[in-house]
C-alpha cells in the first residue's frame, strides 16, 4: 500500500552541470516525503529562435558568463519553497504554478531553463513514485509508437565547422520494419558515408559536429552532401527503405538589413531560395525540409507548404509556442512542428501545443538541442506522444542515449511496440 503521503513533494533543488558541449547547464532533483527521487536535465539551443522562453545565463567571468547559477538559485529560493507539499501528479497545477510566480511572458524572471528543469522533475518524480517508466506517466496506456528517427548525417550551420551553411543533412529510415532495424541500417548508412567522405575529401572529413553527423571542411553545397549521403544509402542497397531531408536553419542565414540569404558564399533573394528548394526536390528524395525560411516568413512558409508537398516543419518558426502555431494553423504555414521542451518551457506546455498540432493534422517531431546530456527523458516523451518522429543528431553518447533508451523501451513493449515507419506523418 502505498503511503498517504508519498506524492507529497518534500524538496526540490538544483545543481549545475555540463552539456556536451562542456557548457553549464541545469540538474533539478524533487524530492518526495518518503525519498522517492526524480532528476532532469536541461538542454540548451545554439541556432535559437528569437520566441523561445527566454535562456537564463549569469554573465560576468565564470564561464565565459555562460553559468547558470543564478538559474539554480532561483530553483532553489522561490521555486522550491512554492512546491513544498503539493502533489507531484499535479503536473498541470504545478506548471501553471511556475508560469505564475514567474510571471512574465517568456519567462525572463526565474528563467526558462530553471522553470523546465523543474517541470520535468516534477513528471519524473511522480512517474518514480507510481512505479512506471516515464513514456507509460505522460503518454497513458496508448504509448506504444517507436518514433523515426531523423538522423543529422553531415553537419553545417551553427552546428559545425564545416563548410556547409544548412544545418543538418538527414537521412530518415521510414521503410525499417521496427525501430532496432531503422537504427541498425541507419549507422550502416553512416558508417557508408564516412568510407565515401574520406575517400573523395580526406581523412579530415571525418570529424564529426555537435551532433555526431560528418563535418567536412571542403563540401559548401548541401547537394554535394545530399549525394553523399544517397551514394552511401544506394551502396547498401537501401533505396526503398531511406528518404532525404534538411535542417535549413535558415533563420541563421537570413540577413535582416538586406533581406537576403548567405548561402554557398552568395546572396539568394527569398524567391531564388524558393526555386533552389523546388529544384532540389525534383532532383533528390527529400522529403523533409526544417526552417526552409527566417523565422517571421509565414507566408513563405504557407507557399512551400502548398508547392512542395512534402513534409515541411517548423522549428524557429514556432518556438513550440502556441500562439505561432495558431498562426502557423490559421496562414497554413508548414505541415509539421518541431517540438522542444525547453522552447515551451514547462512540459504542460509542450503537451498543449502537440495537441494543438496533432489535432490540426501537422506532424509532431520531438526534438533534442544541441547542447544535450546523457538524461533521457527526450526519448519516453516520444513514445508518450506517439509522436511518429524523434530528432536527436546520430553519435555521440549523448544522443546515442536516447536511441539505446528507445531500444529499452521497444524491447519493453515488446509485440505492442510499433513502428511509425511510412506513417511517420
Ligand atoms: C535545431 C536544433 C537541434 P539548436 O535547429 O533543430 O538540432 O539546434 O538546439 O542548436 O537550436
Ligand atoms: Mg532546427
Amino acid at each position: 500500500m502505498l503511503k498517504v503521503n508519498s506524492f507529497k513533494i518534500r524538496d526540490v533543488k538544483a545543481r549545475e552541470i555540463l552539456d556536451c558541449r562542456g557548457e553549464p547547464t541545469l540538474q533539478v532533483e524533487v524530492i518526495t516525503e518518503n525519498g522517492v527521487i526524480g532528476t532532469a536535465d536541461v538542454p540548451s539551443g545554439r541556432s535559437r529562435s528569437s520566441y523561445e522562453a527566454f535562456e537564463l545565463r549569469d554573465g560576468g567571468g565564470r564561464y565565459r558568463g555562460k553559468g547558470v547559477l543564478k538559474a539554480v538559485k532561483n530553483v532553489n529560493e522561490i521555486i522550491a519553497p512554492a512546491l513544498r507539499g503539493r502533489d507531484v501528479r499535479k503536473q498541470r497545477e504545478i506548471d501553471m504554478l511556475l508560469i505564475e510566480l514567474d510571471g512574465t511572458e517568456n519567462k525572463s524572471r526565474l528563467g526558462g531553463n530553471a522553470i523546465v528543469g523543474v517541470s520535468l522533475a516534477v513528471a519524473k518524480t511522480a512517474a518514480n513514485a507510481l512505479g512506471i517508466p516515464l513514456y507509460r506517466y505522460i503518454g497513458g496506456v496508448n504509448a506504444h509508437v517507436l518514433p523515426v528517427p531523423i538522423l543529422d548525417l553531415i553537419e553545417g550551420g551553427k552546428l559545425a565547422a564545416s563548410g556547409l551553411d544548412f544545418q543538418e543533412h538527414q537521412a530518415i529510415p521510414i521503410g525499417a520494419k521496427s525501430f532496432s532495424e531503422a537504427i541498425r541500417i541507419g549507422l550502416e548508412v553512416y558508417y557508408e558515408l564516412g568510407a565515401i567522405l574520406e575517400n573523395r575529401y580526406g581523412k579530415f572529413s571525418l570529424n564529426v559536429g555537435v551532433e555526431g553527423g560528418y563535418a567536412p571542411h571542403g563540401m559548401r553545397d548541401p547537394r554535394e552532401a545530399l549525394e553523399a549521403i544517397l551514394k552511401a544509402i544506394e551502396e547498401l542497397g537501401y533505396q526503398d527503405k531511406f528518404v532525404l531531408g534538411l535542417d535549413c536553419a535558415a533563420t541563421h542565414l537570413y540577413d535582416k538589413k538586406s533581406g537576403k540569404y548567405n548561402l554557398m558564399g552568395r546572396e539568394f533573394t527569398r524567391e531564388e531560395l524558393i526555386d533552389f528548394y523546388e529544384d532540389l526536390v525534383s532532383t533528390y528524395p527529400v522529403k523533409s525540409i526544417e526552417d526552409p525560411l527566417e523565422e517571421n516568413d509565414f507566408e513563405g512558409f504557407a507557399q512551400l507548404t502548398r508547392e512542395l508537398n512534402i513534409q515541411i516543419i517548423g522549428d524557429d518558426l514556432f518556438a513550440t509556442n502556441i500562439k505561432r502555431l495558431r498562426m502557423g494553423i490559421e496562414m497554413r504555414a508548414a505541415n509539421a512542428i518541431l517540438l522542444k521542451v525547453n522552447q515551451a518551457g514547462t512540459l504542460t506546455e509542450t503537451l498543449d501545443v502537440a495537441d494543438l498540432a496533432f489535432r490540426s493534422g501537422y506532424a509532431v517531431i520531438v526534438s533534442e538541442r544541441s547542447g544535450q546530456t546523457a538524461d533521457t527523458w527526450l526519448a519516453d516523451l516520444a513514445v508518450a506522444l506517439n509522436a511518429g518522429q524523434i530528432k536527436t543528431g546520430v553519435t555521440r553518447g549523448e544522443r546515442t542515449a536516447q536511441y539505446n533508451r528507445l531500444l529499452i523501451i521497444e524491447e519493453e513493449l515488446g509485440p505492442t511496440a510499433k513502428y511509425a515507419g511510412r506513417n511517420y506523418y
